[in-house]
């Protein structure tokens, strides 16, 4: 079930270009967690835009307005080493979380990156990140929140 799912999500991610669908079962909690500032448990709007441009910001280290591969790759491995870090998981368990988590980053990049360039643009993070939001906004009322049903299977 749980493979079929994530199958499921990969299809849709491929077929629709939204790269959250690309997630598994705890995607929108992830997003929360990722994107709420106040601590309130829930995503707003202006609060996503204002996150999504800090989060832009901290990844284009090197500050010239366009994340490349490398930035956008070792940005998401330093969040994921921390998350590892804190799991309570077998080290075979996160070295396969590991894998899985750094290959999908290696994808989502390629989707991120619209038009091919080989950078991902303020506008290109922009635009995806709206696809990310609507997603999981699945309730429709402007807010990211557990209230929005999960579309995939629970793990
Ligand atoms: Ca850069
Ligand atoms: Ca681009
Ligand atoms: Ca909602």
């Amino acid at each position: 079930m749980k493979t079929r799912s994530i199958l499921a999500a990969v299809i849709l991610a491929a077929s629709t270009g939204a790269t959250a669908a690309m997630a598994a079962s705890h995607a929108r909690d992830t997003f929360i967690k990722e994107q709420d500032q106040n601590g309130d448990g829930a995503v707003s709007k202006e609060e996503f835009v204002a996150t999504r441009q800090i989060q832009f910001d901290r990844t284009d280290a090197d500050r010239n307005g366009a994340m490349s591969r490398e930035e956008y790759v070792s940005e998401f491995k330093a969040r994921l080493e921390k998350n590892l870090a804190a799991a309570a998981q077998t080290p075979a368990k996160k070295e396969e979380e590991r894998i899985r988590q750094m290959r999908q980053a290696d994808v989502r990049f390629g989707v991120l990156d619209s038009d091919k360039n080989g950078a991902i643009t303020p506008a290109e993070f922009a635009y995806t990140g709206w696809g990310m939001f609507v997603t999981h906004d699945s309730n429709k009322d402007g807010v990211v929140s557990a209230a929005d049903p999960v579309k995939e299977a629970a793990n």
